[in-house]
Order: C-alpha cells, then sequence, then structure tokens
C-alpha cells in the first residue's frame, strides 16, 4: 500500500488533522440536489452541523445556493438571509464553519459572522470582488475548478486533456489570487467534480489526484452523493441511483482520496467517511512504522 504523508506544511486557519480531514455539507437551500429543503429550517440546520460535528467533522459547509446543473441564481440577499443564522449560530458555538459561496457580499457578511474559511465554486471568477474579502480578512479561501454558472456549465465541458486543462485552469487562479494579495498557504485547490464534467471526466480527475497533490496545494475533493456515482451505480438500462443510496460509492472516493493525500473531502455522511479515513490513517501509519529500519527501532528502545 503506498500511503500519504499524514501531515503537510502548516496552514494557517485551515484545519490539519493527523489525517484527511473531513468538511460536512450543509445545504440551507430549498433546491440542492441532494438534500434540498431538509435544512431550509434554522432549527434542523443547527441540528444537524452539531450532529456533524460531533461525529467528527472539521470543518462545516454552510451555503445557501444551489449549485446543481440547470439551477437558477438566488439573489445576495437572499442568499445572506438563509445562511447567516446558521453560521452565527454554530460559529458561536466552536463550530469551525466555512461559506459555500461565489459572492463577495455574502463571504464578507459570513465572515463577520464567524466564518472562518471561504469556499468558492467559482475559483474566484464569478465576482471580481472577492479576491479583495479574502485577502482582507486573511481567511483560507478554497479555489474550486469553474467554468461558468449552474444554468449552462454543461455545455462547458470540452477538454482536450481534463486533468492538464483543470490543473492549469486552477492554477491560473491561484495566481490571480496570490497577485490580489492572497496569502499562497492560505489557498486549497479543488477540481470541481461534475462542474462543467461528463462523468467521464470525474472519473479521469479522481484517478488523477497524486497529479493535483503533487503541485503541493492542498487539495479537497467533493464527490459526495454526485450524479457520476448515480449513472455508475443504475441497474443495467435503468435510471440512476438514487441520491441517498450512493453513500458506499461515496465512501470509496474518499478511499481514492485519503490514500492519494489529498488534504479533504467534503462530505454529507460525516461519520461513515470519517471511519474509512481513520482506518487508512492506521494502516498507513502502521505501514511507516515499520519502514522505520531496524537499527534506529532499537535505538529508539534503548532511549526509552
Ligand atoms: N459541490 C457542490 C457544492 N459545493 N464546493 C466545493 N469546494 N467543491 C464541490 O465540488 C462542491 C462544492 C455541489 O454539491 P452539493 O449540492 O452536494 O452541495
Amino acid at each position: 500500500m503506498t500511503g500519504p504523508p499524514p501531515t503537510g506544511p502548516p496552514r494557517p486557519g485551515l484545519p490539519r488533522p493527523d489525517r484527511c480531514a473531513v468538511m460536512g455539507v450543509l445545504n440551507v437551500t430549498p433546491d440542492s440536489f441532494s438534500d434540498g429543503g431538509r435544512y431550509a429550517d434554522l432549527d434542523a440546520a443547527l441540528a444537524h452541523g452539531r450532529q456533524m460535528w460531533a461525529d467528527g467533522a472539521d470543518l462545516i459547509d454552510v451555503g445557501g445556493e444551489s449549485t446543481r446543473p440547470g439551477a437558477d441564481r438566488v439573489d445576495a440577499g437572499e442568499e445572506i438571509r438563509r445562511v447567516l443564522p446558521a453560521i452565527r449560530g454554530l460559529a458561536g458555538e466552536g463550530v469551525l464553519v466555512s461559506v459555500d459561496t461565489m459572492r463577495a457580499a455574502v463571504a464578507a457578511a459570513a465572515i463577520a459572522a464567524g466564518a472562518a474559511v471561504v469556499n468558492d465554486v467559482s475559483g474566484g471568477l464569478a465576482d471580481p470582488d472577492m479576491a479583495k474579502v479574502v485577502a482582507e480578512a486573511g481567511v483560507p479561501w478554497i479555489l474550486m475548478h469553474w467554468r461558468g454558472h449552474s444554468r449552462d456549465m454543461q455545455r462547458l465541458a470540452t477538454y482536450d486533456d481534463v486533468v492538464a486543462d483543470v490543473k492549469r485552469e486552477l492554477l491560473r487562479c491561484v495566481d490571480d489570487a496570490v497577485a490580489a494579495g492572497v496569502s499562497t498557504d492560505r489557498i486549497v485547490i479543488d477540481p470541481g467534480l461534475g462542474f462543467a464534467k461528463t462523468a467521464e471526466h470525474s472519473w479521469l480527475l479522481l484517478a488523477s489526484l497524486p497529479e493535483l497533490v503533487a503541485t503541493g496545494l492542498p487539495v479537497l475533493i467533493a464527490a459526495s452523493r454526485k450524479s457520476f456515482l448515480g449513472v455508475l451505480l443504475a441497474e443495467p438500462g435503468g435510471p440512476p441511483r438514487p441520491v441517498r443510496e450512493r453513500e458506499d460509492g461515496t465512501v470509496a472516493t474518499t478511499v481514492l482520496a485519503a490514500l492519494a493525500g489529498v488534504w479533504g473531502v467534503r462530505v454529507h455522511e460525516v461519520r461513515r467517511n470519517l471511519d474509512a479515513i481513520r482506518v487508512i490513517r492506521e494502516a498507513t501509519a502502521s505501514e511507516h512504522r515499520r519502514a522505520v529500519r531496524p537499527e534506529e527501532r532499537s535505538e529508539r528502545g534503548a532511549e526509552q
């Protein structure tokens, strides 16, 4: 088994557990593809956020705008009205919260309410003011690979070499962020599975995670319940596997990601994915212990 090094360089403001980090998804939207409407009510949202935190999530990602393919945009005021109470409530209880938004005004309001990380599915491309807000606040910024808004993003799913193209376009976003004053050690990259990607594109990106990890930037993967899993797991000739029956497939993607050394995974079911990550952490740690040369081991033993 090839295992990732358990930790990388320090990343101010980002959780850095001695394993792949887990970001729990909290969509406070009426229409997200996997959990739309379930947490639109504040009490239900807070209860779910607390539960994911108690289950061991390292970060809770609060989003107020659905980005499922074909979705229409909500206006900024409505997005703020949706996310702020949940962010304020959870952050006030000591939960580490990220805001899933591509709008600078929403990010600024969320940071003021206690959000500690900005998760921007547009990689900074949707709102020219986002870089300034992030740079001034000094918070980590997750830059996802993006080519256009959800309404027509699947038309943009054309690549010469999806892995090389996504990496190049992401690194351009990183350069733009740094040029705008964002510190490199506060940037996370994400290939944006399912965003302007066919299922085949998402599989190719999942198979090439080590290439993204080799950039030296922390990588986030968000495969949880996505449609490329539903299509793969369909009965022969049948419709895609329903969203809520894609969990084992999701956990398999988490295993791939953790073995590739990614920084974190964004998932709906924290406990099952964290269990898998803990198993990998233990197996790879024991492999590292065995790799310590015998003479070193006996020297260490003599010191103890
Ligand atoms: N996908 C969704 C929402 N936010 N954020 C990042 N960084 N990466 C993603 O791939 C991503 C995201 C859409 O999925 P959801 O409806 O389950 O939240």
